[in-house]
């Protein structure tokens, strides 16, 4: 019986660029699930997902928000992500604990960068999605040319479920392909026979969907060649398309219009996997958990959030039943669960216990940190924790008032425990506190945050990239010893290393032979050598290379795991200096999207700022033109944009690396 009540929940995720329309989205399905009464606007700042203060000024989704609602029997709980750049981390977060996601396309320009970038996010988590293309209503607006460019930048085979029945401002319904209906909204929903007039078009357009499922799934195939798909293969075949990710459900509509919303319930649940179709969670060790409410628990944080509730720590329960005041391990540390919440954006509901498959929130956890594992003391179990993107940007902050400073790092504290794509550390030469992140607008909220969370008025530096740097050229058997013998407990550790270029990362080898240097001592040395990648020669972090220990030496008495340990970490810092290091800075792919008029003024503005470009391409009047531009380069474009083309000009920045500054 609990199984079935599993295949009824979908946990699922609206992913896109920025302004796509996912709020607008999120907010009708609430609306058109009865869970709410009245539909709120994102420019009104009235929807239930973006109730953070600074979304509602900003007009964007900063933070991801859960919200859950019923269809059809089913239960959804979905997660409104945001779509800029910035907040990457919070989708990467998200995916990590979703089991489909519905990806929105705007239906003027088709893929854009970002949808781009979620996408490859969700194929790296193996997340099964459809695809939702969007304001239909919206003058250029065309559903097949949003199909090409999913086809050729996503590069999946789009299964085209529905055709618009009207354009623009006439955008007044769909045709269901896989039914052969029509579907007409007046404001509410209307199902009816196919139009005459659009019939022969309609079946035109059955036909490629059938073609295109048969060509991926062999049963689908031979009943095919039989004289065509019946309802229920092209259901079956389209379920299981989607859920192998060997192709992608394309429906339409308008978010906005409230078009097209009860026909993509009907997909999520059609075709997105439930908790128990999709492979059960693995811990570090490899252990496998299922999805069944019986099974030991087993739960992951994927997001911690300061409220006026208290501190409430999202989790998905993978495995068995967390109930009300029961005692579980929080990362290794025994805690009692306080009280367990259904999340309505900012609205929560108490129950009494949450099973495998559910998004709750639990409130007072005190050791919990995003990425953290929940599990039963008797059967122990560790989840890997989302990987968040390294940072590309900081600024340098400060208390205004100096009574602050010691509440400035409080606050710096919880964000970092809320965000771990934030940093902050103390400049070795300036003393100042950085604070480093994913871009501009990801720091510049994440102070706003602090500064009204905590009631401190806090000054910051100008933003300034992350630099790297990278061994150019290694050395080879570089002896360091470190030798401390001056009566009482003595330290020595004796390590001879290579040190070689590598493009990317941080690898450590030891080639000692003879038990010269006893295991133990090894991973010291290594230790000490991740040690020393913090603060390379030239003052910046160390990436891409390769050390090697060849030799060394211990003492009797003397050689310790701490002696290795330091020995590892000054070694490595003197054999770097020893070498030639090079700076590295981050580079950003940027998409600029004007009218044509403009497009010379900022071809020759990329060009100024270091820019290489990489590609332009028309689109109803506008040219989209792509660059590779470094990021620091790239501060203040947005009122030069804005200035040039009298503020009808558009950029996003990605960013993509790092190359030699
Ligand atoms: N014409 C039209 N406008 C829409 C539609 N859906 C959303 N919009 C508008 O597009 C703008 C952005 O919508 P949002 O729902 O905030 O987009 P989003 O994807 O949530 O944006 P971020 O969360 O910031 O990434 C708003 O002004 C919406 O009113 C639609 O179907 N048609
Ligand atoms: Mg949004």
């Amino acid at each position: 019986m609990r199984t079935t009540t599993l295949n009824a929940v979908r946990n699922l995720g609206i992913l896109a660029h920025v302004d796509a329309g996912k709020t607008t989205l999120t907010e009708r399905v609430l609306f058109a699930t009865g869970t709410t009464y009245k539909r709120g606007e994102v420019h009104d700042g009235t929807t239930v997902t973006d109730f953070d203060p600074q979304e509602r000024d900003r007009g964007i989704t900063i933070f991801a928000a859960a919200v859950s609602c019923t269809w059809d029997g089913h239960r959804i709980n979905l997660i409104d992500t945001p779509g800029h750049v910035d907040f990457s981390d919070e989708v990467e977060r998200s995916l990590r604990v979703l089991d489909g996601a519905v990806a929105v396309f705007d239906g003027v320009a088709g893929v854009e960068p970002q949808s781009e970038s979620v996408w490859r996010q969700a194929d790296r988590h193996g997340v099964p999605r459809i695809a939702f293309v969007n304001k239909l209503d919206r003058a250029g607006a065309d559903l097949d040319q949003a199909v090409t460019s999913i086809r050729t930048r996503l590069h999946t085979v789009p299964l085209v479920v529905q055709m618009p029945i009207g354009v623009e401002d006439g955008f007044v319904g769909v045709v269901d392909l896989v039914t052969m209906r029509a579907l007409t909204w007046d404001p509410a929903l209307v199902e009816g026979p196919v139009p005459e007039t659009l019939l022969a078009e309609a079946q035109r357009r059955r036909r490629r969907l059938e073609e295109a499922v048969a060509e991926l799934h062999p049963d689908a195939l031979e009943e095919f060649f039989e004289g065509g798909l019946s309802e229920e293969t092209l259901r079956k075949a389209l379920r299981e398309l989607t859920r192998q990710g060997a192709g992608t459900v394309v429906l339409c509509g308008s978010a906005y219009r409230n078009r097209g919303i009860e026909p993509l319930l009907d997909a999520v649940i059609a075709y997105l996997p439930s908790p128990v179709d999709v492979p059960p969670v693995r811990g570090v060790d490899g252990e496998e958990r299922p999805a069944d409410p019986d099974a030991p628990f087993a739960a992951l944080v994927f997001k911690v959030n300061a409220t006026a509730t208290g501190r409430l720590t999202y989790v998905r329960v993978y495995s068995g039943t967390l109930h009300k005041g029961e005692s579980v391990l929080v990362g290794g540390r025994t805690e009692r669960i306080g009280r367990i919440l259904r999340v309505q954006a900012d609205r929560h509901t108490p129950v009494d216990f949450a099973v495998a498959g559910d998004i709750v929130a639990l409130v007072g956890l005190k050791s919990a940190r995003t990425g953290t594992t929940l599990c039963a003391p008797t059967a122990p179990l560790l989840l890997e924790p989302p990987v968040s993107a390294e940072p590309v940007v900081s600024v340098s902050v400060e208390a205004r008032a100096s009574a602050d400073n010691g509440r400035l790092a409080e606050a710096l504290a919880h964000l970092m425990d809320e965000d771990p794509s934030l940093h902050v550390r103390t400049d070795s030469e300036t003393g100042q506190t950085v604070l480093s992140g994913l871009g501009e607008l990801h720091l510049e909220v994440a102070v706003e945050k602090a500064r009204t969370s905590h009631r401190i008025e806090i000054t910051m530096g100008r933003p300034r990239v992350a630099y790297r740097e990278t061994l150019a050229s290694g050395v080879k058997g570089f002896v360091y010893r470190h030798v401390k013998q001056d009566g009482g407990a003595g330290q020595f550790a004796h390590v001879v290393i290579d040190t070689e270029p590598l493009e990317t990362g941080f690898e450590f080898r030891s080639a000692v032979t003879g038990g010269r240097v006893p295991q133990e001592f090894v991973r010291a040395v290594e230790q000490g050598c991740r040690d020393a990648l913090a603060e390379g020669p030239l003052g910046h972090p160390v990436t891409g290379l390769r050390v090697t220990l060849t030799d060394g030496s211990t003492h009797v008495k003397d050689s310790s795991e701490m002696a290795f340990r330091t020995a590892g970490r000054m070694g490595l810092r003197e054999a770097l200096k020893a070498g030639a290091m090079t700076l590295l800075e981050p580079i950003a792919e940027v998409t600029v999207t004007v009218p044509e008029e403009y497009i010379g003024g900022v071809l020759g503005d990329l060009g100024a700022r270091r820019g290489r470009i990489l590609g332009s391409e028309a689109r109803s009047g506008e040219t989209v033109v792509t660059a590779s531009v470094p990021l620091a380069e790239m501060f203040g474009y947005v009122t030069r944009l804005r200035s040039r083309t009298q503020g009808r000009g558009t950029f996003t920045a990605r960013p993509t690396g790092y190359a030699p500054a």
